[in-house]
């Protein structure tokens, strides 16, 4: 039988290979996936855990926390927090960064999350994740300032996500490919199952929240029309929809079996470029979809060429099997 290959082991073998895994990255990257598995286990005890439901407070975005979203950020600074790894962290669910406290040793990355994205799906019992992105602090100043985050998603040094459903796997690129890791309960690891993750560049499988079609914007409309015209249409085949209403599970399913994922701008808030969130959703999860052979677009340019304004700006996400993500982005160019 293969011998099981730890986390630990394939990020060991990873720095020996091609030096992408320094030691304090690595140190970085354990402490995210031991948060992932104490999420796990709350994420896992539903309702007889008590931490269902809202937490009766809102965040920065100014929607409703659920306590698994409180209890999941406070999991991920805790853990981050002493190791002398990070310089400071951003949240979803934090206003504005958390410094590392003056009583442990600063270290040289950033690390931005959404500690559980797609919790409106918590009390349904639909799988949701978290969602992590690495960045390094610019050594040209002393101490760290929000600014030091804004950096274009092409400056991370390492992104993942770890989607709590049937199984609990996380997903992580240090730029040299994607692996997945699914963890063992039995043994408390998490243990490689994929390496190389290839996206195929062609589906015939969309993932899009339907219900907002009339707001969409011209050429999203006009490709979503096409797929649903199916094979005596434009395109020549039939398509199917998915639609999960968790970032993590819709693109684990594209990683595992392509497809293309979006959120578009639409007129409801006319003012916001999407509903996503660019640091720390679109970021991670494009470099993930590029690393695995796909492609990332906010309809026009490349997700990881954008160039942040603000920590928790928002952002149009096409992404996933590149000739889908192409054609709907060539659509925007051409309207
Ligand atoms: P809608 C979850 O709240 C989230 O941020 C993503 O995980 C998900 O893809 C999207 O919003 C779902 O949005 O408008 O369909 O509920």
């Amino acid at each position: 039988m293969a011998q099981k290959v730890s986390l630990t082991r394939y990020l060991v073998e990873q720095q020996r290979v091609d030096g992408s895994i320094p030691a304090q990255l690595r140190l970085l990257l354990e402490v995210v996936a031991r948060a992932c598995k104490s999420i796990s286990m709350a994420v896992n005890k539903g309702a007889l855990g008590g931490v269902l439901g809202s937490a009766e407070s809102e965040n920065v975005q100014g929607e409703v926390q659920k306590k698994l979203d409180i209890i999941s950020n406070e999991v991920l600074i805790e853990a981050n927090e002493w190791g002398g790894h990070l310089a400071a962290m951003a949240s979803e669910e934090m206003d504005s960064i958390h410094l590392v406290p003056s009583r442990y040793p600063q270290g040289e990355y950033l690390l931005l999350f959404d500690p559980l994205d797609g919790s409106s799906n918590i009390d349904v019992n639909v799988s949701i994740g978290t969602i992590f992105s690495v960045l390094k602090k610019p050594d040209d100043h002393p101490g760290v300032q929000e600014a030091d985050f804004l950096q274009a998603g092409a400056k991370q040094v390492a992104a993942g996500y770890c989607v709590y459903g049937p199984s609990t796997t996380l997903v992580l690129t240090v730029g040299d490919g994607v692996a997945m890791f699914t963890l063992d309960r039995e043994q408390g690891s998490f243990v490689l199952t994929q390496e190389n993750v290839q996206i195929p560049a062609d589906t015939k499988e969309f993932a899009i929240n339907m219900s907002n079609m009339r707001h969409w914007d011209a050429p999203v409309k006009r490709y979503v029309d096409e797929c649903l015209a199916g094979k005596d249409g434009p395109r020549g085949k039939d398509f199917n929809m998915r639609w999960i209403a968790s970032m993590v599970a819709d693109v684990h399913r594209i990683l595992t079996r392509g497809g293309i994922f979006m959120y578009p701008w639409d007129k409801r808030e006319p003012e916001k470029a999407g509903k996503l969130r660019l640091m720390y959703e679109a970021n991670p999860m494009a470099w993930l979809v590029e690393q695995a052979g796909g492609a990332a677009t906010n309809g026009r340019q490349r997700i990881l060429d954008l160039q942040p304004a603000k920590l928790h700006e928002r952002v149009a996400v096409f992404l996933g099997s590149k000739n889908e993500v192409e054609r709907v982005t060539g659509y925007h160019s051409g309207a």
